[in-house]
Formats: structure tokens, sequence, C-alpha cells
């Protein structure tokens, strides 16, 4: 199990490392931080002061927590290569530029919903950021049934702004291509998205795994339909091809530390320029996973009901609160290159604009939900699972809520157009749920 909720297993091939790249330790860490003086500021008192804990058991990187006697951080630092994998699977270290890159453009947009950076060095591929407390991983969160009232506002805010600030609607052209060729290095992340998400769970593939022997069938079911294999290589094109807005690029609940009053996002290493409903599908999806997890985490039949359908609602209101912020902003800052204002300038250009505005957020929904239904059968049938599903120990049980999340994902993503609204896609869920599906 990795820090941010996810599970992984198994491994790829080469590897290069710069000169003067090193991966620090617990040990090595505070005389490195020591030198720095917003890290020392921070932290207050001398390096023989602090404390450092490695705390990262997540799927690529190390992570530091460092606490002095005024205050915190969290020192994250890229592995060349899959932590969780090791050598055999070399990553770049670039892919902490492109966190750090996304950072700050996030920090600008969505201000006080990433953590701030305190420090950050290229040449170790090493960030240092806000310690968040008391905050959690909502993974963990939502496990054990913590309601976070703020989380809906947060999200839908964070998504808002990130994305409709970097798309075409709010930059000029210009500015817009230059950002696409700032991100568009950043491609072994993107691969591993491409394989993993997009093309291994549905064909036989080394990294797979599943809840054997009760999901095979299913399995093996997905792997011969041809309506799913067209529908998800029509998204692989939309992934490669669709240069919209600045993703996040791995938006799941793993990459969210929340109290009940506060939410940060997290870990945008996988950040690139990308269609808008990839990062809104990725909410969702993970939010659905909880929702179908929950009978497997059941002591008494029932006594998770009334999360269940918190979860329900917060799906309903991030959908809900995205649309309205979008537009909202759209309405009033459209200062991009795509839909020019000099075009609409009569009323009934203006009124005309509402409708496509209204076009845009349908097909955008679209989108969301084909991408959510292809991150649920990821965490399913691929290589990285979430411990939403993971952690309910009996396997028949698991494969019980993982089957009912499969179907459901499996008609989101071949008949996507039946859904027209989120609250189809809550009452979709509540009727699979009740599917006496057994594996
Ligand atoms: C090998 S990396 C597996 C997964 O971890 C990250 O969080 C992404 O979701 C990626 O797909
Ligand atoms: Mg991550």
């Amino acid at each position: 199990m990795t820090a941010t909720g996810e599970t992984t297993t198994a491994g790829n091939a080469g590897i290069e490392v710069p000169d003067g790249y090193a991966p620090h330790t617990a040990q090595s860490l505070p005389a490195y931080l020591a030198g720095i003086p917003d890290v020392v500021a921070r932290l207050g008192g001398f390096s023989s002061d602090w404390t450092v804990e490695e705390v990262g058991d997540g799927n690529l990187n190390l992570v530091f927590i460092v606490r002095g006697p005024t205050g915190g951080l969290a020192v994250k630092q890229a592995l060349p290569y899959v932590r969780l994998v090791g050598e055999s699977w070399p990553l770049p270290l670039s892919r902490a530029h492109y966190e750090h890159m996304a950072l700050d453009i996030q920090a600008r947009h969505a201000p006080g919903l990433v953590p701030e950076i305190v420090h950050y060095d290229a040449g170790l591929a090493l960030i240092a950021m806000d310690y968040l407390h008391p905050h959690i991983i909502m993974r963990k969160g939502m496990i054990d049934t913590i309601e976070y009232p703020g989380f809906a506002d947060a999200i839908s805010t964070f998504m808002a702004k990130t994305l409709f600030f970097t798309s075409d609607l709010a930059m000029s052209a210009a500015d817009k291509k230059a950002m696409i060729g700032a991100f568009s290095g950043n491609t072994a992340l993107c691969k591993i998205t491409e394989d993993l998400i997009f093309t291994e769970p549905y064909r036989v593939a080394e990294n797979n795994r599943w809840t054997e022997p009760y999901l095979d069938d299913v399995a093996a079911e997905f792997r011969d339909d041809d309506d799913l294999k067209v529908a998800i290589s029509r998204l692989k094109m939309k992934f490669m091809g669709s240069a919209e807005a600045l993703l996040h690029g791995d938006l799941h609940t793993g990459s969210m530390m929340v109290t009940p009053e506060d939410t940060k996002v997290i870990d945008p290493e996988f950040a690139f320029v990308g269609p808008m409903g990839f990062d809104a599908g990725a909410v969702i999806a993970n939010l659905l996973l909880n929702y179908f997890s929950q009978d497997g985490h059941e002591k008494t039949v029932g006594d998770r009901a009334a999360y269940r359908e918190w979860v329900l609602a917060a799906i309903e209101a991030v959908w809900t609160e995205f649309e309205r912020k979008f537009l909202g902003l759209w309405r009033d800052h459209s200062s991009g290159d795509g839909y020019p204002a000099s075009l609409f300038e009569t009323p009934s250009g203006r009124i005309r604009l509402e409708v496509e505005r209204r076009a845009y957020m349908d097909r955008l929904f679209q989108d969301t939900l084909g991408f959510c239904a292809a991150k649920m059968i990821r965490r399913i049938l691929g290589l990285a699972h979430n411990i939403d599903l993971e952690w309910i120990e009996d396997p028949r049980r698991r494969a019980g809520c993982e089957l009912r999340a499969l179907r459901m994902a499996r008609m989101l993503m071949v008949n996507t157009s039946d859904f027209r609204s989120v609250t189809a896609v809550t009452a979709a869920a509540r009727t699979f749920r009740d599917r006496v599906d057994v594996p």
C-alpha cells in the first residue's frame, strides 16, 4: 500500500542520473536543508533540533517530513525509477520539474488550494513545501467514513480555476502554445497513463492484476469486448491529442490532503496540457470507487448507508459546482482567443453564445464520464489499485464490490450519451449497487 492509498506491483527497463544528483536519506537531509535560509526560517532552531521521517511509501518518490521548533516541511524527492517496482522501471527525474511548474501555476490560479513551495532544487529533483497538518490523505478518511463538508466547494473551485485559466478561453493562443511546449516533455509520465489506464486493462499484460479467481471471467470479458475497446481507444486519442488545458493529471483522492474544513491538492507530477474531462473524471471515479467499496467495509448490513449517500451527494455537488463556477469564469473572464467577444456583440449573439457555453459543458460532461469510467476500470483490472477496495479483506466480498463498479463503468464508457446529468450517474450507481452480481 502506498502513502496516497494506491497499491502496486511489477515493472520494465534502462537508467540515467545527472551529475550531482543523489537521493537523500533521513540522515543526510538536515545538513542539506540547513544551507537554505527559507527552510531554516520555517523550521527554526538548528539542524540538530530537527527530526526527519521518511514517510513516502507512494508509487514513485521519496517523501520526508521534517519538523523543527517553529514549523514543519514536506520534502519530496524524485527517484530515477518507479519506487515500488525498483530500478528495473526507470522514470525521469524531470517529473519534479513538471510538478514544480504545475504547482506554481495552480497556486496562481487557485490560491490556498495547493501547498506552498518553500524551496526547489532542480538538480536534486527535490521540492520542499508546506507540511500539511492535521490533514490526511482523503482516501483514508473516506474509508473511515469521515465526511468532508468543504471538499466539493474546494475541488470544484480548483478544477474550474486551473482548467479555465489555462484554456484557450482565458489565454492568448501564443501563451497557450508556450504552455503546451513547457509541459510537452513530460512524456514518460503520460506514457504511464497511456499504458496503465488506456491500454493494459483491455489486453493481456504482465502488470495487470485483479481479485482472482472471482474476477477472472469479467477480466476476460473486458479483453474480448470490442465496443469497450473502441470506447477506450477514443478516450486515449482524446487524452493524447486534445490540448485543452493544464491538467493535474492524477487527480484521485490520494492526491488530496484534507481536514473537514480544508482541502489541498498535491502531487501534480503527471501535469500536461490535455483534455479537461480527464481531471474531472478522475475525481468522480475515485468517489464512485469509494461508494462501491463501502459495502465491503460494513460490519452490519446498512451501517454505512448514510456515508454512501454522502459520497453520492458529494459527486453531484462536485460536478454542479464545477459547471457553475466554470461558466461564471467564462462569462466574466473570457480574455482568451477562443470564442472572441467581438463575434458575439449583438443581443442575439450574446444569447447564442450562452447556448453554446451550455453545449460546451455538455460535451465536457460526456468526456468526464468516459474518463471516469476508464479510471474506475484501471483501478480494478490494471496495475495500480486503491485501498478503498484493497482493504476489504474477504476477497469474495471485495470482488462483489469491484464487479458492481466494473459493470457501471462499462455502461458509462460505452453508453456515455445515455447519461445527460450527474443525477443520472448517481442514480445509476444506486442501481448497479443493488444488482445481485455475484462473482
Ligand atoms: C507506476 S505509477 C502507477 C500510478 O501511480 C500514480 O499515482 C498514477 O496514478 C499512476 O498511474
Ligand atoms: Mg501521486
